[in-house]
């Protein structure tokens, strides 16, 4: 079995422009690697190889647009103690994405959480402290959506992209 997510991945200069932003908070904490760094649009937890293949056959028949969203608020969400950049705008297209891709996880039997979705990209983990801090937006034009892998390793974990969708449009 493999631990799966679709999101959405960045491109270089968008993890320069994050990366960058994460060095000025001066915050205690973990922050997430640049090579790490992504939008989960769906996560789907323990997969198997016969699933994998049906969600890869499906989600490659979804319309895949160009989609942005403009990250621009820092939220910090207690519970997990992560600190996060918010979209407060992003195409309406990203929640289209996101419900198909749920649709097809649960005709997979794939327990889905059914949380509301909330496009973030997770900077910094272990965090105890909100911050407040004033920084340009971050557009985040996004070329398409993939399928990754988590893999756990002695330096932590790692993300493979397994498949890639390009925007089709
Ligand atoms: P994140 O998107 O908030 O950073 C791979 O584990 C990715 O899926 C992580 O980036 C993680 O959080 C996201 N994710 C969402 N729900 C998860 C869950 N229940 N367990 C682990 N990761 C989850």
């Amino acid at each position: 079995m493999k631990r799966l997510f679709f999101a959405l991945w960045p491109e270089q200069n968008i993890k320069q422009q994050c990366a960058t932003l994460t060095g000025k908070l001066n915050l205690t904490g973990k922050p997430v690697s640049e090579a790490n760094l992504h939008v989960t649009l769906l996560f789907l937890g323990s997969i198997y190889p016969e699933q994998q293949t049906v969600l890869t056959k499906e989600a490659g028949k979804l319309p895949a647009p160009l989609m942005t969203l403009t990250f621009d608020r820092l939220s910090f969400w207690k519970k997990p103690g992560v600190l996060c950049l918010t979209a407060s705008q992003f195409d309406q297209s990203v929640s289209i994405l996101h419900e198909n891709l749920t649709s097809i996880a649960k005709r997979q039997r794939i327990a889905v959480e059914d949380r509301p979705f909330k496009p973030h990209v997770t900077l910094v983990k272990k965090v105890n402290s909100v911050i407040d801090l004033d920084f340009a937006p971050i557009l985040w034009r996004s070329n398409g959506f993939c399928l990754v892998e988590s893999c756990s390793g002695a330096n932590g974990v790692e993300y493979r992209i397994i498949e890639r969708w390009p925007a089709s449009y």
